[in-house]
């Protein structure tokens, strides 16, 4: 059976953290979308580290972490990742298996991110610049190199290839990088990745699942910046939907078990794009604060606002998500009064829908304010005892979405979480 977990909101819910705390109970950790542009932040004892390729299984010892076919690799990150792990006493070649259909990332990719989002002017995406868009548009448009491509001694010429082209294309945005120092990096990397574990990740996930074997697949960014569904076109590119579970890493959708959906107990977001729920005062600031709402990646300050229980209920729809987890629940702590968006007012009428275009102009959210709890919430270990603020704030959150909340995190470390009953 495979389980997931993933984010409902624009990325950032604290995924990395629930699945830290849920990862006893799993055999494999699996990332089946994204790449470099997802960062999740684990504490590892006191120490803090940002992970954003390899799977948050891996300081777990007798976990298998596996990067499936559906994500875009960074070579030149992975490799910087593994040293970082590594000082942590983590052999990598032990439990980290990548699968030979995985796309690589490649120098030119991250040089037409960029050229792409200059190009954009204004309505630049805010992407992370480290060549998602570009990379996967090689994977739908049949030009991309794998990671099953670097043991085939014809590597070399395949990326003479595909540089040629991205060459062209960088011509067209009249956009020039020199890419030397990243190409040496690059293939200083691709050796490295050539001493890892290179897999049939397809059979190599079925037949643990077949022995028994129990998965978790980690979303990156979130449902709301998936390609299809998303804010499109300010939306990273893969299927971070539990859709992309069953593409991402090559199981059936009868195998997809619980779908632990992450919502922080309001609402972030980095990069452009609309944001109903988006506050531009104080309170906005206050927020950012106290929940140091900074891009684990980049460290772009993130924007910050009230829940979107619309974007949350239709969030909830696309996954089928069974277990809500709320994050951050503690950094409301210290506010007199919430509010969680409950509609949306879309050119004067009434809708419970996210639209086709989630546009700021056209979409103002309408709340329902709540009192808030006012204490210190970091040492609840408990859900019986939870302030009762907090019990009316979780529990109207579960009606309006119809799926349950089930833990509620109150801090950054890994014992900081709540089990609801
Ligand atoms: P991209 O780079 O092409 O995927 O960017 C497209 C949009 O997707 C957003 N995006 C993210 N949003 C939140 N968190 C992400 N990961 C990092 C983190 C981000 C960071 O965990 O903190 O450090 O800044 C992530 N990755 C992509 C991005 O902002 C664009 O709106
Ligand atoms: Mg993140």
């Amino acid at each position: 059976m495979v389980d997931v977990i993933l984010g409902l909101q624009w990325g950032d819910e604290g995924k990395g953290k629930i699945v830290d705390y849920f990862a006893p109970n799993y055999d494999i950790i699996a990332r089946f979308q994204g790449g470099p542009n997802a960062g999740h932040t684990l504490y590892v004892g006191d120490k803090k580290i940002v992970l954003h390729q390899i799977p948050s299984g891996i300081f777990h010892q007798n976990t298998t972490n596996i990067i499936g076919n559906g994500v875009v690799l960074d070579p030149v990150t992975l490799k910087k990742e593994c040293e970082a792990v590594a000082a942590f006493g983590i052999d990598v070649k032990k439990n980290l298996f990548i699968s030979q259909r995985t796309n690589l990332i490649v120098p030119t990719h991250r040089a037409l991110d960029k050229a792409s989002e200059i190009s954009k002017g204004e309505s630049k995406i805010g992407s992370t610049l480290k060549g998602i868009g570009p990379s996967y548009m090689d994977k739908t448009g049949r030009n991309a190199l794998r990671v099953g491509d670097i043991m085939d001694k014809s590597f070399i010429t395949q990326y003479i290839k595909l540089r040629l082209k991205h060459q062209r294309l960088l011509d067209n945005f009249h956009f020039a990088e020199d890419i030397s120092a990243w190409e040496e990096e690059f293939f200083d990397a691709i050796e490295f990745l050539r001493t890892l574990n290179i897999i049939n990740g397809e059979y190599f996930i079925n037949d643990k699942i077949s022995s028994g074997k129990k998965v978790l697949a980690e979303g990156a960014q979130g449902s709301m910046l998936d390609v299809d569904f998303g804010t499109f076109p300010f939306v990273t590119s893969s299927n971070t939907i539990s859709a992309g579970v069953c593409t991402g890493l090559g199981v059936a959708p009868q195998k997809i078990n619980k779908v632990f959906g992450v919502t922080k107990a309001y609402c972030t977001r980095v990069g452009s794009g609309p944001f109903p729920t988006e506050l531009h005062d104080e309170t906005g600031e206050e927020l950012r604060k106290i929940g140091n709402e900074f891009g684990a990646t980049t460290g772009r300050p993130r924007r910050c606002g009230w829940i979107d229980l619309v974007a949350l209920k239709y969030t909830c729809m696309l996954n089928g998500v069974t277990n809500v987890v709320m994050t951050k629940a503690d950094v409301l702590d210290s506010f007199k009064e919430l509010n969680v968006c409950t509609e949306y007012l879309i050119n004067g009428s009434k809708s419970t829908e996210v639209p086709f275009q989630l546009t700021h102009a056209d979409v103002k959210p309408e709340y329902k304010a709540f009192e808030g709890w006012n204490c210190d919430s970091t040492s609840l270990k408990t859900g019986d005892n939870l302030p009762e603020a907090m019990q009316r704030y979780i529990s109207f959150i579960n009606q309006y979405i119809g799926s349950p909340v089930s833990h509620v995190s109150n801090g950054p470390q890994r014992e900081q979480i709540i089990k609801i009953n």
